[in-house]
């Protein structure tokens, strides 16, 4: 499919994808490297290494406020405390559509000081039941044009640190309280910076936590009437592009006690070469590798699928997305579906955002994970 077909397609079917116009010729170009037989794996990743990951860091205030508290060979490189009277642009951008996602979203993203806010030392995002008219595709896209608009139900935000906040390998730890009811989609997650394998997913996502209808009855294996929803979930998206990606993941349950809703809770991933762990309040629960995940796309020569290098996708920068989402075809289908209008407002609240990185070693990020044996291995998809 050409182009234009490629992003029409691919904005039918999932909320959560902006495809740069800059794709094909960053992917020619990484495609030639990737598949070079003489070229190693590890060699790749040592010419990529991001200037981020070597920047040597002022000195710190204090040993506490730069490393993490668990494991000192974490090193504090960015942050967001929201502690400002407003949320830091050099940090962050607004992403500003009537999208709905391609599936059936029902928020549109402003920057509306209403929808994206600094409170109590929080950034906070909030959902309102409000018609907004915006662009009816997402900036990214090569159709893009601002007189083409629609008008959704919802506002919200979404914010992201593409090109202010880009890394490969580290720890991301983000401090959140959630959006409870049916509709709500809050998500804390990665994309890549460059696409350099490819259009979604060949490129890969990284979810560090995705919630959908909390409190709503869940629908967990084995859950009776009235037990509420209390899953946290943590998933990669990778394969090839539209619709030929897969992905795999699992979930946290706070179960029935404790609810992600009610308070704060820290939800990180500790992202290395060849290997990224998911973890809620500092408990390690999963574990992906790249025995599970790959990339696969048509070498520009033969135009014959080749299996991307190394730990493809996942060894190239990303970047992070905080955003609020209403309804979609995930959120509506599931628990009580649909989306319940009385539930609304409601808001996702951050109280930091930190980034570290090893200092065992930047360049793989190896040498400070912390594991939990008892943590779920999640098998993946590779060929
Ligand atoms: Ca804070």
């Amino acid at each position: 499919m050409n182009r234009i077909d490629y992003f029409e397609n691919n904005q039918r079917s999932h909320s959560k994808w902006v495809i740069p116009a800059t794709i094909l010729t960053a992917f020619l170009l990484s495609a030639c490297l990737e598949t070079n037989p003489e070229t190693s794996p590890e060699s790749n990743d040592d010419a990529e290494t991001d200037p981020e990951d070597l920047t040597p860091e002022p000195q710190p205030e204090s040993e506490h406020s730069m490393h993490h508290p668990v494991d000192k060979n974490w090193r504090l490189v960015w942050s967001d405390e929201f502690e400002n009277a407003a949320i830091d642009p050099a940090k962050w951008s607004y992403e500003q559509n009537c999208w709905g996602g391609g599936n059936n979203e029902q928020q549109c993203y402003t920057d509306q000081a209403s929808n994206a806010f600094i409170e109590d030392g929080a950034l906070v995002i909030k959902a309102i039941k409000e018609d907004f008219t915006g662009p009816i595709a997402n900036q990214e896209d090569p159709g893009f044009d601002p007189n083409n608009t629609q008008t959704l139900p919802y506002t919200s935000a979404r914010l992201r640190t593409l090109n202010k906040g880009d890394w490969r390998y580290g720890r991301f730890e983000i401090r959140a309280q959630l959006p409870a009811g049916q509709g709500t989609w809050p998500a804390i997650w990665m994309l890549p910076t460059d696409w350099v394998y490819g259009g979604w997913a060949a490129s890969g996502e990284i979810d560090i936590m995705e919630a959908v209808n909390l409190e709503t009855q869940s629908d967990a294996d084995g859950a009776t009437p009235g037990t509420p929803e209390h899953r946290v979930h943590g998933t990669l998206h990778y394969g090839q592009e539209w619709p030929d990606n897969v992905h795999s993941g699992t979930y946290y349950d706070f179960g029935t006690e404790e609810s992600p809703a009610d308070g704060f809770h820290h939800y990180a991933i500790e992202w290395q070469s060849g290997e990224i762990r998911w973890y809620v309040d500092g408990q390690h629960y999963a574990t992906q590798t790249d025995a599970g995940w790959y990339s696969q796309y048509p070498d520009p020569d033969t135009e014959e699928l080749v299996i991307g290098s190394g730990s493809a996708p996942f060894n190239k920068p990303f970047h992070l997305i905080l955003n609020l989402a209403v309804g979609g075809n995930w959120a509506t289908n599931v628990n009580e579906r649909g989306i319940d209008a009385d539930v609304f407002p409601q808001t996702m609240k951050v109280d930091y955002v930190r980034v570290y990185q090893c200092d065992v070693d930047a360049v793989t990020g190896a040498g400070c994970a912390t594991r939990n044996p008892d943590a779920e291995t999640v098998a993946g998809y590779h060929p």
